[in-house]
């Protein structure tokens, strides 16, 4: 998809480009020439890097698109996070393609819109919003340390289907397992989490081991209605974004080449088991197709990941 084929015309005068866009499946291939600023937006779509701030000013979104008068459940956490993160210092955008930054489908009717930043300090901040109205609500976003920091990630997974069914993961995501590293990093928010009745759940053994990138101290929350969302998460949510804030904040730097690379290793580790286990990839096969979701899966989520084809 988006292949780009650059040429000049024989008398040198006018730069033609053809590319072939891909879209549920099927493929159209454009042709423009350069001067002609419509066609040529099109055609340039796919491979158009774009930023993010810009986008992010416009948040947040007041309705759903999907016109089933489902309210945006999880954009205070978005906005809110916006609010902390432009404290960071150095922070900057992160051109990334367009296609990757947002798409809307028609049937089901939903969209998606992914931001990417980094700071001084974190590598990589990515933040994605589904909006599909009752069918789907979702906020996911993931800040990966810069390869200094050996600190966790925090993983953020918030997902509503339906009016029943609501399911909230968030932690500090350990790089090991290593008994110093969890009482360095995971356990100061044990007493956070206890705090809040019903955010203390356990994750199933379905998708995830929780023995690798989780930590005992992990939000874990399912529930049958929209309300603990404000009352119990959104707290929560402030209190683990300023605490992981903090502790960035504290950390003492490790430049040596051999921790830097341990870091990003264990960064690739994560980026990998996480690509294999991501169940989203369904969901978001269903609304932009299946291309869409491997390439949205192993070139923005986790970038740092491979396809590897399952046997059929
Ligand atoms: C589960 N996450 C899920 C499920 C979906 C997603 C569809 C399955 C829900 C179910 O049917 O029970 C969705 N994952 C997404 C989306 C994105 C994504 C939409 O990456 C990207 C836009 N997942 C994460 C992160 C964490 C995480 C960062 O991406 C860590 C906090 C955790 N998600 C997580 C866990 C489960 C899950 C642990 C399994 C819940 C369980 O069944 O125990």
């Amino acid at each position: 998809m988006g292949v780009t084929l650059g040429f000049v015309s024989a008398l040198g005068l006018r730069s033609h480009s053809l590319q072939w866009i891909g879209h549920n499946n099927k493929t159209t291939c454009v042709v423009t020439e350069g001067r002609f600023q419509p066609t040529r937006m099109i055609a340039e779509a796919a491979s158009t890097e774009v930023l993010s701030n810009e986008r992010a000013a416009k948040l947040p979104w007041n309705e759903t698109i999907a016109g089933d008068e489902c309210p945006l459940l999880f954009m205070p956490f978005v906005t809110y996070q916006l609010e902390q993160q432009n404290k960071l210092e150095g922070l900057s955008d992160v051109p990334f393609p367009k296609d990757l930054s947002f798409q809307q489908a028609e049937k089901p009717l939903g969209r998606i819109e992914s931001w990417l930043w980094r700071s001084d300090k974190f590598r990589k901040i990515r933040a994605t919003y589904i909006d599909a109205g009752w069918k789907a609500q979702v906020f996911n976003s993931v800040w990966y340390p810069s390869p200094e920091y050996d600190l966790p990630l925090l993983g953020i997974d918030f997902l509503s289907f339906g009016k029943k069914k609501v399911l909230c993961v968030m932690d500090f995501q350990p790089l090991t397992q290593e008994q110093a590293y969890l009482e360095k990093y995971c356990e100061r928010m044990e007493a956070v989490r206890n705090k809040y009745e019903g955010l203390s759940g356990k994750m199933s053994a379905r998708f995830y081991d929780e023995a690798q990138f989780f930590s005992k101290q992990l939000i874990f929350a399912k529930f049958d209605n929209q309300e603990p969302i404000e009352s119990q998460l959104l707290p929560a949510f402030k209190e683990y974004v300023v605490e992981y804030m903090n502790m960035m904040e504290a950390a003492t730097p490790d430049s040596s080449e051999a921790g830097m690379a341990r870091v990003k290793e264990l960064q690739r580790e994560y980026d990998q088991y996480s690509a294999e286990r991501d169940p989203a990839v369904g969901l978001f096969s269903t609304y932009w197709g299946e291309e869409w979701a491997e390439k949205f899966t192993h070139e923005f989520l986790f970038s740092d990941s491979v396809l590897v084809k399952k046997e059929a």
